[in-house]
């Protein structure tokens, strides 16, 4: 429930982004959150920090033309909603996805301003993308899009104004033809204007493994609050891209056994537990269908029937895409037994399955804290391209590990605070939209 004092807030919020299903749905959890925040902090509502959080700073909507392999000219649409700059350059992925729409990005992009915050690192929040589908395009053909996509996005980006990554559809390879281009049209060996680079050309160790296994260390820390831990957990990854990948790896490193991932054509269940190294090769390497990996391993069985939800687990990691776990399926889990879900997608829970899981009792980590590894380790990247240095794999992990320790305490201490124990949605709005609130007031009518 909003609080009536911000009930018509949200409803101006609905007025002016018509049809933004995804956008009004990230403010509404977020607002629900707030009401007790007004009473204890009156300053923020007089400068109006909740009305003027909900808009952007800036959009950039722009047209994307190139040519195919057929020589056939095809035509995408790029945005860039640069959110919030309170704490930092605008930062946050770029998805390609035939799917995204503004409200898909201006969704990705409130989120990222609260996560962010969260990190504690100084990062504002912003996110892009295009309606480009990479999927069946030859490596030549993503370069060409991604050689257009920057020739109009250049010039909004900077190491100190705007920093994009990758998210859906976004990894290593796009990173590196939208850098070249970047580069290019510049003539600046720019390193920090974007993260997720190669590891040999200016890139940063543990940046792709980042946000699974930094959702996995939070599953982990919230496990430990109630003196549980991973070890001997039978877990249920959705997804099988880059997050899900690499929290498979690390539930595996810490004693847990994964028995089912999955991609948009089904899920593969493998009760001896999934084989990283070969869902990496399918998934990864070759680009392949989860379907693939079922073929490959004789103990898994794939299914296009149902949902990955009902494959009985301990612990639940949502890792492909917003929306993906409903009220139904949270019931699924929680009526075999399910204890812990930590979201490493980007609100990957409907709010029913949010409201059926904190009715339960069950541990929930949303996705805002949970998969707040990636964007850290991004900004750990951009540290160590601005002293031109670069850290061991074993230093970045450890305090990626220790990021992701701190933002769950701060969570568990603001939801305590706040008269919510226990719920990280309550701590992690909170705590996240006091630290961009009192930034904002701070910076003045801007
Ligand atoms: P990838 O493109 O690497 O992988 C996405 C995965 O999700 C693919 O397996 C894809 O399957 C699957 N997927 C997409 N839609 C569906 C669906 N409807 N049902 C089942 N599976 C689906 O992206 P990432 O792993 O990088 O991103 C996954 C999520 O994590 C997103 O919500 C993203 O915003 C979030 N995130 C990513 C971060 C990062 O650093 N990359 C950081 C923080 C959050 P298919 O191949 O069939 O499309
Ligand atoms: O949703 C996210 O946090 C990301 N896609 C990563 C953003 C980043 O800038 O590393």
């Amino acid at each position: 429930m909003i609080d009536e004092k911000l009930e018509g807030i949200f409803a101006d919020v609905v007025r002016r982004n018509p049809g933004e299903l995804e956008f009004q749905q990230a403010v509404r959890e977020v607002l629900e959150s707030l009401g007790p925040v007004l009473v204890k902090d009156p300053e923020l509502a007089e400068h109006k920090v909740i009305e003027r959080i909900c808009e952007p700073e800036r959009q950039v909507i722009f047209r994307v033309p190139w040519q195919d392999d057929t020589g056939e000219i095809q035509i995408n649409r790029g945005f860039r909603v640069e959110f919030n700059s309170a704490l930092g350059p605008y930062k946050g992925g770029l998805r390609f996805h035939p799917s995204v729409h503004l409200g898909t990005v201006k969704f990705l992009g409130f989120e990222q301003t609260f996560k962010n915050a969260l990190t504690g690192m100084p990062i504002g929040g912003g996110k892009g993308g295009a309606d480009f589908d990479p999927k069946g395009r030859s490596d030549t053909e993503v370069m060409r899009f991604c050689q257009s996509f920057m020739t109009e996005l250049y010039r909004h980006l900077g190491e100190h104004t705007d920093v994009p990554a990758g998210d859906v559809g976004v990894g290593t390879r796009e990173i590196g033809y939208l850098f070249g281009q970047y580069k290019r049209i510049t003539n600046r060996y720019e390193s920090g204007v974007l993260t997720g680079k190669g590891i040999d050309w200016s890139g940063a160790l543990v940046r792709t493994e980042a946000t699974g296994y930094g959702t996995v260390f939070f599953a982990r820390k919230m496990l430990a609050a109630r003196g549980d831990s991973l070890d001997g957990k039978t877990c249920v990854v959705s997804g099988s891209g880059n997050v899900a990948v690499y929290a498979i790896e690390k539930v595996n490193q810490l004693g847990g056994r994964v028995v089912a991932c999955s991609d948009s054509d089904g899920y593969v269940v493998d009760e001896k537990g999934i084989d990283v190294e070969v869902l990496k090769a399918v998934k990864l390497d070759e680009r392949g269908r989860i379907a693939d990996y079922a073929d490959r391993c004789g103990t898994a069985r794939f299914h296009t029937k149902g949902s990955v939800w009902e494959v009985p687990c301990d612990v639940a990691l949502p890792c492909a895409t917003q929306n993906e776990l409903t009220g139904r399926d949270a019931a699924a889990l929680i009526r075999n037994g399910c204890i812990a879900v930590a979201e490493g997608a980007n609100m990957p829970t409907t709010p029913e399955g949010v409201r059926a899981f904190l009715d339960a009792g069950v541990l929930f980590g949303p996705g805002k804290a949970a998969n707040a590894g990636g964007v850290a380790t991004s900004a750990l990247e951009m540290q160590q391209n601005a002293s031109r240095d670069s850290w061991t794999f074993e230093h970045t992990e450890a305090r990626l590990a220790e990021i992701m320790a701190s933002i769950h305490d701060r969570c568990f201490a603001t939801a305590d605070e706040f008269g919510a124990p226990g719920n990280y949605v309550v701590g992690a709005n909170i705590a996240s939209f006091l630290k961009v609130g009192r930034a904002m007031v701070a910076l003045g009518l801007v």
